[in-house]
């Protein structure tokens, strides 16, 4: 289901309000995401994924930085993110169940930062606009 008006403001209005702190939330998810759910580190053997490695801080910044492109891009998901759903799809061949994973670290990583924004509304119009973001980096495997 494609996101109402007002869910894209909220969604538009937290990344806005956490702008100069995406790389940290992109590190904290992926800390996050590794500590709570050890199976997803099977993904990344060539990572030292020690919480604040140099390579967990770089890719964390990737993450947000695609977040963020995605945000601006929310009415194009598709064409958007196509390059990283042929590279999650096809090269790294991620199962769709761990983007689940690092949504629900996402959406932590962001409450904890704006604990009086992060309304249940906020969390719902999030969780809607990461799960669309997650569905078009796993439809090319079906
Ligand atoms: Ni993901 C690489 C974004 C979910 C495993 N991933 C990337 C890159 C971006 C990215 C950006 C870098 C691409 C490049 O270098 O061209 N990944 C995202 C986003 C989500 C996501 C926005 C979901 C919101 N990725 C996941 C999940 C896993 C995952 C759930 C597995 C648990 N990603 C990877 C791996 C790489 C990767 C592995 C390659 C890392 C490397 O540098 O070798």
């Amino acid at each position: 289901m494609s996101l109402t008006k007002s869910e894209r403001t909220i969604i538009m209005s937290l990344w806005d309000k956490v702008s100069s702190q995406t790389e940290a939330i992109g590190t904290e998810a992926l800390e996050r995401l590794f500590s709570s759910y050890p199976q997803t580190k099977t993904y990344f053997p060539h990572f030292d994924l020690h919480p604040g490695s140099a390579q967990l801080r770089a890719h964390g910044a990737k993450v947000a930085a695609a977040v963020g492109e995605a945000v601006r891009n929310v009415d194009n998901l598709p064409s958007a993110l196509s390059k990283l759903s042929e590279l999650h799809a096809y090269v790294l061949r991620v199962d769709p169940v761990n983007f689940k994973l690092l949504s629900h670290c996402l959406l932590i990583s962001l409450a904890v930062r704006l604990p009086a924004d992060f309304t249940a509304e906020t969390h719902a119009a999030w969780d809607k606009f990461l799960c669309q973001v997650s569905a078009v980096l796993t439809e090319k495997y079906r």
